[in-house]
């Protein structure tokens, strides 16, 4: 009849590689080849840039309200990096590096963040779920999907991405619960941010680590430097490795912090001081990995230039195509449609309201819609053959009118 301390099998450790002046435990650096680090540089700098246009856009009315990454581009990217195209991506609704990552097109992400349901379309052969907007709901579908992996008997594995605030959602624990207990290869991947728009981390959970909670669990729990994308990359490689080996899920608490807005409809002035943000500047997760790889001799000043000059024609081109998407697309009422098979008498008001608002478009002639339907299906068949022909297209976009304005809409 003891009263003793009981053996729980498993610690919580903390995973650091590269810390923010660029130096690095080399016992612990993960063996990573050139190709894949200076692609993960230039996807995090894409994130970066691709986000700051997006913020631009937004703030100019162009595009509706989306949540910005800035600052958590390690914690998305080391972990998706990790992944084979045929496992599964269950995203939150602030993951864009990671969906870009695993090939959803930066136009739809903008058609999306401009109400088009066009832009949430996953190109086929790509297993992204969409983006789960309600807090946690998407732990539950990793879950699910875990499950279905085993059941299947596939070698492949599902990763999920959320926020510390999602930890106390009831879905969370229900899919840590089942993932548990059924050992589904399923990797739970929490970006603790520190906010949950408002509200801080302090306040999310008494707990001293949010990683562990896995204990509770029984399963694998580590908490590491989200801004480090070395650490990141390393434990997600293990838990991929666990989970393809039918050795379960893994919790991986990445700690980060969210440089901008919760979204755009937010002023973080309002209950977070400079200093605060100031001081993870300084940790910044891109410019410590610039460090570290111009230290290997892989990346120099000058070809952060070029990659930086780059990734600016690219967006230009980009934003250009998601223009003319827009036009062709604006107008629709689109929003009422998919639900019902006959529209109930309160959603037809609505619609023929919502009509009435819309600006007049002139009707075109035949000729041009049947040119119109020709490129249609032209452009299907390039998408679903790679991004090649967007690039095409763009191309000729930007040869026609090489001045991007960007300034207007600042
Ligand atoms: C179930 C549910 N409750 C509330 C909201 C409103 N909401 C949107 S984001 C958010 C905070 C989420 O914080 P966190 O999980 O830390 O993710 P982060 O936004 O920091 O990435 C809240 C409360 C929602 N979308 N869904
Ligand atoms: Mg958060």
């Amino acid at each position: 009849m003891p009263r003793e301390k009981i053996d729980l099998e498993q610690d919580i450790e903390y995973l650091s590689i590269l810390n923010e002046k660029g130096e690095i435990d080399e016992d612990l650096e993960p063996d990573m080849k050139d190709d894949l680090l200076l692609d993960l540089h230039r996807a995090m700098l894409f994130g970066r840039r691709f986000d700051e246009r997006m913020l631009n856009l937004q703030r100019g009315g162009k595009m509706g309200t989306f949540a910005p990454i800035k600052g958590q581009e390690a914690a998305q990217l080391g972990a998706v990096a990790c992944l084979e195209d045929k496992d599964w991506l269950v995203p939150s609704f602030r993951e864009t590096a990671a969906e870009i990552w695993r090939g959803k097109r930066p136009k739809n992400i903008l058609l999306a963040y401009a109400g088009f349901s066009e832009g949430g379309v996953i190109p086929k052969g790509i297993n992204n779920l969409p983006a789960a907007i309600p807090v946690g709901t998407q732990t539950l579908h990793a879950a699910g999907i875990g499950y279905g992996i085993k059941f299947k008997g596939k070698k492949q594995v599902v990763m999920t991405f959320f926020g510390d605030g999602a930890t106390s959602e009831g879905d969370f624990h229900e899919a840590l619960n089942f993932a548990g207990v059924f050992n589904t290869p399923t990797i739970f991947v929490c970006q603790n941010n520190h906010w949950a728009i408002s509200i801080n981390r302090s306040r999310q959970s008494k707990s001293k680590t949010l990683a562990q909670k896995a204990i509770a669990y029984g399963i694998p729990g580590i908490q590491v430097d989200g801004n480090d994308v070395l650490a990141v990359y390393a434990a997600a490689k293990e838990a991929v490795e666990r989970a393809r080996n039918g050795e379960g899920p893994t919790f991986i608490e990445c700690v980060t912090y969210r440089m901008s807005v919760h979204t755009t409809a937010d002023d973080p002035k309002r209950y977070r001081s400079d200093e605060e943000v100031e001081k993870w500047e300084k940790r910044d997760p891109i410019s410590r990995f610039q460090k570290y790889l111009k230290r290997k001799d892989l990346l120099s000043d000058e070809e952060i230039k070029e990659i930086e000059s780059e990734i600016k024609d690219e967006i230009k081109k980009i934003v250009k195509g998601w223009e003319k998407k827009k036009k062709e697309l604006e107008g629709r009422v689109e929003m009422f449609e998919g639900t019902f098979a006959e529209l109930p008498a309160y959603l037809v008001e609505q619609k023929e309201e919502f009509e009435s608002e819309l600006p007049e478009k002139p009707e075109k002639p035949e000729d041009a819609k049947k040119q119109e339907a020709a490129e249609e299906d032209e452009e299907e068949a390039a998408e679903e053959a790679g991004e090649e022909g967007d690039d095409e297209d763009e191309k000729a976009e930007a040869e026609e009118e090489p001045e991007a304005d960007e300034e207007s809409e600042e």
